[in-house]
């Protein structure tokens, strides 16, 4: 994966200011699809009683994780560093494969794509491809 250019940067802070203000809808419909399209993932998450994209758990955690992004759009210029913690907490606590990681960043792009048809350009589209597959292994930095 080629690390993320100046442009690449740039295009993801741009982009995730008019994102951000959908932020929670963003990620209950990432999550939610999850759920559905990659039904594996409902292990991680039984301890909830509603998987359907409406439900409580879905939304709260939905916007948990986009924050989760925010921190990273912000700490973009050291995602390994920025993101330990978070990786520790997936890797040791929840046992996360990191498989996953990347099967959520693909529908953080769906939905992104849905929601903002005008500004997900092709050029956006690489820039939070390539961001979220940093981010993807960043997260995935403590199961080395
Ligand atoms: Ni993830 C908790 C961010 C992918 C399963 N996750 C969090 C928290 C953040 C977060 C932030 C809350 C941490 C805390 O409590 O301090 N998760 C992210 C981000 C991504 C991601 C930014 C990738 C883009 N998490 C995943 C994936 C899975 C996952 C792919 C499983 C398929 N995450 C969890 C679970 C929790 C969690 C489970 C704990 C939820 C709970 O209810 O305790």
């Amino acid at each position: 994966m080629t690390s993320l250019t100046a442009k690449d940067k740039d295009a993801v802070r741009a982009f995730w200011t008019k994102a951000a203000t959908k932020a929670e809808d963003i990620g209950k419909d990432a999550l939610g699809r999850m759920l559905i399209v990659y039904p594996q993932t409902k292990t991680y998450f039984s301890h909830w009683k509603d998987l359907s994209p409406d439900s409580a758990p879905v939304k709260r955690h939905g916007m948990v994780v986009m924050n989760g992004v925010a921190e990273a759009v912000g700490k973009i210029d050291d995602l390994t560093g920025g993101l330990l913690n978070l990786s520790e907490l997936h890797a040791f606590t929840l046992r996360v494969d990191p498989a996953n990681f990347k099967i959520l960043s693909h529908n953080i792009l769906v939905v992104m794509a849905i929601m903002f048809p005008n500004d997900f350009t092709p050029e956006v589209h690489v820039a939070m491809d390539k961001f979220l597959a940093a981010l993807a292994l960043a997260l995935a930095e403590k199961y080395r």
